[in-house]
């Protein structure tokens, strides 16, 4: 069978091009000044919430100022929960479509109640890019697919490059330039072993483990089983999984490790463990682990690396269980509500 008439295969293989344009949108955007906000709030729905989880934690590491993210159904309906009335905040909403309704009303609602400024990140120039005060639109992310791939890819490098510029660490954006190429070469060296795990049906139950800016990464490729395999799966921070999660491993379940460099001793301790316990480990990183980067890009913005073998992965496996990945079960590309 040819895997070239899924537009989701299309659109993990080639995404690197997006990522390139992601990077170049972004250095040549006029971005505000970090020190007119108090605060920094990420938004988004679904795969772009989890992609705001990431963009957070790592607006903050960079920048040194507060950040946090929370799902746009949350800013709109429980905007007390979020926003404070003594401060100036900066509202970065994410979303491929666009046109995604809570995100669109939590964004009217800041702007009509003067919270600050928005930024947006997306692939398509709709109703949420003409509210913005400034707009990081990477067309080359638009996808036929309803899970997001090569989209979300695009928009982690946008808001990586983004956090960094905000930083004031230029040296850091530049360092980006390399990502393309080193996507495109973990593409072609480990798409035969992300083949292997996905159509491995005797695994029933994957967890992806990561922590930090990774967190949000081990989200949205937990999303992916779910949209496109139907398989139980979750995400945690590494710590986390000891707490009440390992109940579930057996000789059935794939523990995906998002391995980082500043964490790796106590992170590849609970891959040990859950080894032990029965569960088949696969771990991605730096160095060292079954799936090599070897970027030489510094940790904090070579997060996109951690995904096109993962959804390589899930794809596989959609495919393996007679499922279409292009079209997941009981899901559309966008939520649109009468709010
Ligand atoms: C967000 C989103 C997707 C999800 C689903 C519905 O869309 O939740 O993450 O896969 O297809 O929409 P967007 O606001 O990023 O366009």
């Amino acid at each position: 069978m040819s895997l070239e008439k899924f537009a989701t295969y299309r659109e993990i293989k080639n995404q690197s091009a997006a990522w390139a344009q992601a990077l170049d949108v972004v250095r040549a955007a006029a971005l505000p000044l970090p020190t007119d906000y108090e605060q920094v709030i990420f938004t988004g729905c679904g795969s772009t919430h989890y992609l705001s989880l990431s963009a957070a934690a790592l607006y903050q590491e960079l920048t040194g100022r507060a950040a946090r993210a929370v799902p746009a159904g949350e800013l709109f309906l429980n905007p007390q929960t979020v926003l404070r009335d003594d401060l100036r905040h900066l509202l970065v909403a994410i979303s491929r479509s666009g046109t995604t309704t809570e995100t669109v009303r939590a964004v009217e609602k800041f702007k009509s109640e003067k919270r600050g400024d928005v930024i947006v990140i997306s692939n398509h120039d709709e109703s949420l890019s003409r509210l913005a005060d400034c707009s990081l639109l990477i067309p080359k992310g638009q996808e036929e697919s309803v899970a997001q791939t090569r989209s979300f890819a695009s928009m982690v490098v946008a808001a990586s490059a983004f956090s960094a510029r905000m930083a004031g660490d230029e040296d850091l954006v530049n360092a980006m330039i390399k990502l393309p190429g080193i996507g495109d070469r973990l593409i072609g060296r480990y798409e035969t072993r992300a083949k292997e795990l996905g159509e491995n049906l005797e695994m029933d139950r994957f967890y992806f483990l990561g922590s930090g800016t990774r967190h949000g990464l081990a989200c949205e490729v937990n999303l992916k089983m779910k949209e496109m395999t139907l398989t139980h799966s979750e995400a945690f921070h590494f710590l986390e999984f000891r707490h009440g999660p390992m109940s579930m491993v057996n000789d059935r379940t794939v523990i995906v490790g998002l391995l980082s460099d500043a964490n790796r001793v106590h992170e590849a301790q609970v891959l040990a463990e859950m080894k032990n316990l029965g569960g088949s480990v696969v771990a991605l990183g730096e160095s060292g682990t079954e799936i090599v980067f070897d970027s030489g890009i510094p940790e904090p913005v070579r997060g996109v690396l951690y995904l096109p073998v993962l959804q390589l992965m899930a794809f596989y496996r959609s495919v393996a269980k007679g499922l279409n990945p292009d079209r997941p079960k009981n899901l559309s590309a966008v939520v649109k509500l009468d709010l």
